[in-house]
């Protein structure tokens, strides 16, 4: 059902220190950069390893532009940190029911606009031991899982 880690969302208050912290410790560059007003968010992607073109993983930097966002509520609760994990998958309608059909909450009932052009739906992290957990499928093509990975 799953491909690989499409990204690990990080709650932040100030993306552009988060950014430059992420670039001068570890040498990570900003891959794509945008504002997600649905889901209350300025964002930008660091690449860690694929291409743009598709079967990437990326950190996911998140700050709040809205006092009543899910990651403004987050950071009120828990400050900085890992805010989600998120899995690529070439079909999150399908893969969003067959995670329903498991008894886990899915809080998007229609697959929501994500990073870079993605469908996103998340899974409620009281199902999931805690981990806020998204399910992505991507713009670009999700390269087939490699036998035995
Ligand atoms: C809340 N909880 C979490 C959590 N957020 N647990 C783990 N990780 C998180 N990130 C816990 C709370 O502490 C609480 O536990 C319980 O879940 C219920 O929380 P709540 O009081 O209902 O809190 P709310 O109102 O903040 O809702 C939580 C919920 C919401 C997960 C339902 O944040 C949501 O719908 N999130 C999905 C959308 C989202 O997060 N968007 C931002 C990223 P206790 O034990 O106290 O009951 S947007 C994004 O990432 C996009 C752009 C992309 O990837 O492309």
């Amino acid at each position: 059902m799953f491909t690989r880690i499409d990204h690990v969302g990080i709650a932040c208050r100030d993306l552009d220190a988060a950014v430059a912290f992420y670039r001068s410790t570890y040498g990570f560059e900003v891959a794509h950069e945008e504002v997600n007003e649905e889901q209350g968010v300025r964002e930008a992607m660091l690449r860690v390893n694929g291409t743009d073109d598709g079967g990437a993983s990326y950190l996911q930097l998140l700050e709040p532009i809205r006092d009543d966002s899910p990651v403004a509520r987050f950071l009120e609760r828990n400050g900085e940190g890992v805010h989600h994990v998120a899995f690529g998958t070439g079909d999150v309608a399908g893969a969003s029911a067959a995670v329903a059909g498991r008894g886990v909450r899915v809080l998007d009932a229609e697959p929501r606009p994500g990073s870079m052009g993605s469908r996103i739906a998340f899974l409620h992290p009281k199902d999931c031991g805690g981990v806020l957990t998204e399910l992505v499928q991507a713009a670009g093509p999700e390269p087939d899982r490699e036998p035995g990975s």
